[in-house]
């Protein structure tokens, strides 16, 4: 085996074992309005949906404009049938960017937190 063969044979080794550490807590998996988009129409809620189920009384999603004013209507729910979802009703949105903060603690009792923004432009 050269150097470099016995290199890739470590990075793939890596690979095969890091998943299952990463899916060992709650990240996001993907949004509604999805992460960085441009969205023709203002939402009325966003959906966020995990890697885990999470404890509603200790996961929160704040969305704010550009000014960092709140723009939640109410704070964010987790679905009783899904409780990888969280969603969040949003006061009435003009055209801008808008920055969506999230924590979660997942059933395995690990926080995580994490952030992403997406734009309303009118057509
Ligand atoms: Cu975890």
């Amino acid at each position: 085996m050269t150097a470099r063969l016995i290199a890739a044979a470590f990075v793939l080794a890596e690979l095969l074992i890091a998943p299952a550490a990463v899916r060992a807590h709650a990240f996001l998996d993907h949004a509604d309005p999805a992460v960085g988009s441009t969205v023709p129409a203002p939402p009325t809620v966003i959906h966020l949906w995990f890697t885990q189920e999470l404890e509603p009384a200790f996961s929160w999603v704040t969305v704010t404009d550009r000014s960092g004013a709140s723009v939640n209507d109410g704070a964010a729910t987790i679905d009783p049938s899904n409780k990888s979802e969280l969603t969040v009703k949003l006061k009435p949105l003009s055209s801008g960017t808008y920055t969506v903060k999230w924590h979660a603690l997942s059933v395995d009792t690990h926080t995580t937190e994490g952030d992403f923004t997406f734009q309303v432009k009118r057509g």
